[in-house]
């Protein structure tokens, strides 16, 4: 499988409780290295921007308001198989159904408080990507 690179972000519920190590633990445990990363405060019309392909789901106000609800932290990783890797570790949506070991299973608070967001394609990556870094903030 070839080296590819994912978006990932610490969502508020998780910064607010100061798990950014912890999270990021366990992607490099998983063999995912973190070659970009910031803390960033999002505006509801930049959560707006991001999620805009879920603009039509009726929790998509939520949403945006809890991910400008507070710090988050955007990084970029990478490694064999990095988009598929990085949505195991998080484990699924609603934590309720995540399995065990997973930052889903062990932080979230909800489903909608679920502590960390994954690109979920190769070609989704490369635009979430976009939206946050340069090419020159990615040091692989
Ligand atoms: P994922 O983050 O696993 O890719 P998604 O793309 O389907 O999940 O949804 C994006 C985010 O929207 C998700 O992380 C949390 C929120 N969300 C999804 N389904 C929800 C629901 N039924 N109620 C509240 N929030 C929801
Ligand atoms: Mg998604």
């Amino acid at each position: 499988m070839a080296t590819e690179r994912t978006l990932s972000i610490i969502k508020p519920d998780a910064t607010r409780r100061n798990l950014t190590g912890k999270i990021n633990a366990k992607f490099e445990e998983a063999g995912l290295r973190i070659i970009a990363q910031k803390r960033i405060h999002l505006s509801q019309a930049q959560a707006g921007k991001f999620y805009e392909v879920h603009a039509a789901r009726p929790f998509y106000g939520e949403l945006c308001e809890f991910m400008a609800s507070e710090p988050v932290v955007v990084q970029v990783l990478e490694g064999e198989g990095a988009v598929a890797k990085n949505r195991e570790v998080m484990g699924a949506t609603n934590p309720a159904e995540a399995a065990e070991g997973t930052i889903r299973k062990e932080f979230a608070l909800s489903i909608g408080e679920n502590s960390v967001h994954g690109s979920d394609s190769a070609e989704n990556a490369a635009i979430e990507i976009a939206f946050f870094f340069s090419g020159l903030e990615l040091v692989g």
